[in-house]
């Protein structure tokens, strides 16, 4: 007879799939306290095979959680509780015995924008306020996974429990899942994360739409000095797929710090131009800038390739050679919808179209999606049904997606995905790129005059966001490093800990640029064509670290001389306008960052950031 038929954990949960014996027993220990915590009726330890994942997705379709969309293979809808739709940075902390270890400070009554902290007395408090009981009736499943190929130097464990179905398929598609990782993982270290969804059975109000969430109890906890993470109320993925925002880039940021690498909310791609010569480039832009757009991209220029490697987050370490070597840590894309088309992104749209999991899209009448965007005409006599499962018309003055709606998809299946991208050793960097959705004031595109000049153009970044629910105009918000919400400690400290990239022996620093695809004329048009025209810019940068690019100093940078930039086909563009440095725009902005380095890292400040200000301040003045 199968052991696991009978077997019961000893908290008392049937074990319905798996080996708790076989396990380490710091495993065990972490499983069998999160039973006793949780008391869920049943565990079920994943193996991530094609079998659980399908026996997985006919249970959420059986539930009503997940729609197959008949118009593809193996692709499903789920739509959520309009109350969970996005993460919610308002409860999301860093518990740290010091208030400073997580953000700078000291700001008495002040709310940094650089991250919540919470006293660990107060996350006691929390704690015992939601996980007490809170899987009762349910299955709390197990999942091993490994952000990074696995067994690569590079990659690192986690393991997720969840009561969540919904989180069980989606990290498979996200992270690399099941047995290998047990292997892998033996009796080593790994990161802690739980998860509920906070509805223990029998419900107490009805569910909504079949999503089970908890949105008055919600919060997200990081307590980087256990290596864990606590997640609460939200099955939306940036709160639920704990590998991705929580565990890669939070909780990834506080171990590179303590083992000197660096873990970054950066996309990384290949780029081979028509000598066949070849280069990676890393790259962090704030959200609404087409950050997967561009690591997918397909290239203007005769001759030129780029191949992906990830969209979003790179761990990047140098190795005994002095090379920057970087992993995708992921396994999936975990995209936004709206925008996405044949146009703007020819690649993610072949990469969705089989086995993805939608969420918060419309549905046509034919079993397909449809998002603001998709720039797709519908066929005659299909309808649409909006992300509320209500029938759509365009006269609604609703979107029929959700804005922040996303598909789930393997990275192996994008068209150009990097043959080098699962490589245990990584990729060697060799440029950073730092960006912003600028409509004034800063050029098309500039190189950092040093390493410490480049740091500090990363914690300079702003870009231009949709604001608050309450307004509904634009503001240019401060995002340093495209981190701001993902700092997994003090970023000041973090700061340093990049200036200190420089001190390393022997290290081949990778050259820093700035990019800003989306300057308008004084007429309030796009400067700049974008998308696979951004190949010249690429082209540029690719150029200059082989030397052979002509570039000029200006107060903000270098930046490319007349002619240099390879502008051959494209229809006249207002180059004073691209690359104008106005006086006034430049001033005010040194002001800005002087205010904001002030107001939120204040003494936590390395001084070189302060001298790199006034270095700039002195450019500027002299316009
Ligand atoms: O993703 C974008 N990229 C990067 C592509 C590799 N977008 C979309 C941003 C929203 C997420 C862009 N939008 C880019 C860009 O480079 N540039 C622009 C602005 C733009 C929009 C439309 C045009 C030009 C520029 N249309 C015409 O020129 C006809
Ligand atoms: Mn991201």
């Amino acid at each position: 007879m199968p052991p696991q038929l009978q077997s019961q954990s000893p908290a008392g949960a049937r074990v319905l799939q798996g080996d708790l014996a076989s396990l380490s027993p710091s495993l065990r220990d972490f499983i069998e306290s999160s039973v006793k915590l949780c008391q869920p009726d049943a565990l079920h330890i994943c193996d991530g095979s094609e079998d659980e994942n399908r026996s997985m997705l006919r249970l959420l379709e059986e539930q009503g959680a997940l729609k197959r969309l008949r118009k593809y293979n193996n692709c499903w809808l789920a739509r959520t509780d309009p109350r969970d739709v996005a993460r919610v940075e308002s409860k999301t902390v860093i518990v740290t015995p010091e208030r400073r270890d997580t953000v700078p400070g000291p700001r008495d009554g002040g709310v940094s924008q650089l991250g919540r902290w919470m006293s660990p007395e107060e996350w006691e408090k929390a704690m015992n306020l939601r996980f007490p009981g809170c899987m009762k009736g349910r299955v709390m499943y197990v999942i091993p996974f490994s952000m990074g190929p696995v067994g690569s130097p590079l990659s690192k464990i986690g393991v997720e429990l969840t009561d969540s179905p919904y989180v069980v398929v989606s990290m498979r598609v996200m992270t690399r899942v099941g047995k290998a990782v047990l292997s892998a993982l033996g009796s080593g270290e790994f990161v802690r994360c739980l998860h509920s969804v906070g509805c223990p059975l029998p419900l107490k109000k009805p569910l909504v739409n079949n999503w089970p969430c908890n949105p008055e109890l919600t919060l997200i906890a990081h307590i980087p000095d256990q290596r864990s993470i606590v997640s609460f109320g939200s099955g939306y993925g940036g709160n639920s797929l704990l590998g991705k925002k929580c565990f890669a880039l939070r909780i990834a940021s506080r171990i590179a710090k303590d083992e000197g690498w660096l873990a970054e909310h950066m996309l990384i791609l290949g780029i081979t131009n028509p000598a066949g010569q070849k280069k990676y480039f890393a790259a962090a832009f704030p959200s609404a800038c087409g950050k997967t757009n561009l690591a997918m991209m397909k290239p203007s220029l005769p001759g030129w390739k780029v191949e992906c490697v990830g969209d979003d987050i790179a761990w990047m370490k140098f190795d005994k050679d002095g090379n920057l070597r970087a992993i995708n840590p992921e396994n999936g894309f975990f995209g936004v919808a709206p925008g996405t088309s044949s146009k703007t992104n020819p690649n993610a749209m072949a990469t969705i179209g089989q086995n993805t999991i939608f969420t918060n899209v419309a549905e046509t009448s034919d079993g397909g999606v449809y998002w603001e965007g998709m720039d797709e005409d519908l066929p005659a006599g299909v309808t649409l049904s909006s992300w509320k499962n209500r029938p759509w018309t365009p006269e609604d003055g609703e979107p029929c997606a959700h804005p922040n709606s996303r598909f789930c998809t393997p990275a192996a299946q994008c068209p150009i995905i990097d043959p080098q991208w699962e490589s245990p050793e990584g990729v060697p960097i060799e440029a950073v790129i730092f960006g912003g959705r600028r409509p004034q004031g800063v050029p098309l595109v500039y190189e950092a005059l040093s390493w410490a000049h480049g740091v500090f153009v990363g914690a300079a970044m702003r870009s231009e966001a949709t604001a608050a629910a309450e307004h509904t105009g634009k503001v240019i918000m401060h995002d340093p490093f495209a981190m701001r919400p993902f700092f997994g400690y003090n970023f000041g400290r973090y700061l340093s800990h990049w200036l200190s990239m420089e001190q390393r022996p022997g290290a081949r620093l990778p050259k820093i640029f700035h990019v800003n695809w989306f300057r308008k004329s004084s007429s309030g048009r796009f400067l700049w064509p974008g998308y696979g025209e951004n190949i010249r810019v690429l082209e540029w940068m690719f150029d200059r670290i082989e030397g052979q690019a002509g570039a000029e100093l200006s107060a903000v940078g270098f930046i490319p001389s007349p002619g240099a930039l390879n502008l051959r086909g494209l229809p006249d563009l207002d180059l004073g306008q691209l690359f104008g440095l106005p006086p006034d725009f430049w001033r005010k902005e040194v002001e800005d960052i002087r205010a904001y380095f002030q107001r939120e890292v204040e003494r936590d400040l390395p001084e070189e950031m302060e001298t790199q200000l006034e270095q700039l301040e002195q450019r500027v003045l002299r316009l």
